[in-house]
């Protein structure tokens, strides 16, 4: 086991059993003409942590330890995107719509790649996914108890969306949760700062927090 140093309490890394989950750091989320964007967003704050998951991506990677990436998308037709959500508020362009990189959050489409930045690598699992979290319809699940994985690092956008709700599912379902404070973001920093705090809170009710220093100084 390896200590980190983190909030509420250490972490105890185990090396043989920790995955790396990096959250729908997507152009979509990022990038001008994307749905982050269609939403009104002001884009700085999430495009800022592109170093810092960047690095985080670089310190499993040299360790050869597990690397999800996610990407929040539908199909084509949009048969798996309620029409609940696509109808949801008053974005300038809706989930399906053509904007200036393809049509908004569409599997395939140039908007709902990950960013260049970031790209996965050969070997690194892509899981695209309907929803806010990571463990709805899809396999997630099924390929981290294949791995005999139990410890999830969590990284990417947004805090208190997709990273917070596939945070509290992996909770429910047993594994421990490690989120790097500076490799995630929000489009609303005080809501960054909330979701750390709600997930730390009571005793590490939802997961640790910690920042990526912090887990490259305990990886040495
Ligand atoms: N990935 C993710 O967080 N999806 C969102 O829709 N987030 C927003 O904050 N809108």
């Amino acid at each position: 086991m390896i200590e980190v140093a983190a909030q509420p309490f250490p972490f105890a890394l185990d090396p043989a059993h920790v995955a790396l989950v990096v959250i729908d750091m997507q152009r979509d989320f990022l990038e001008a003409g994307g749905f982050g964007e269609t939403l009104g967003n002001d884009l700085t704050p999430v495009k800022q942590i592109v170093p810092s998951v960047a690095a985080l991506i670089t310190l499993f990677r040299a360790r050869g330890w597990p690397i999800f990436h996610t990407r929040e998308n539908h199909a084509p037709d949009l048969s798996d995107c309620p029409p609940a959500k696509r109808l949801r508020g008053k974005p300038f362009l809706r989930i399906g719509d053509l904007g200036t990189m393809g049509r908004i959050l569409i599997r395939g489409e140039p908007g709902a790649d990950i960013v260049p930045e970031l790209a996965p690598a050969p070997g690194e699992i892509v899981v695209d996914k309907p929803g806010k979290g990571m463990f709805y319809a899809t396999d997630i699940g099924e390929r981290l108890t294949a791995m005999g994985v139990s410890q999830l690092v969590f990284a990417g956008v947004t805090t208190e969306v997709c990273v917070q709700t596939s945070m509290r599912e992996a909770n429910d379902r047993g594994y421990e949760c490690l989120l790097i404070e500076d490799a995630t973001a929000s489009y609303f920093p005080a809501f960054k700062q909330a979701a750390l705090e709600m997930i730390r809170a009571q005793g590490a009710i939802v997961g640790w927090t910690t920042p990526l220093a912090a887990l490259q100084g305990a990886l040495g």
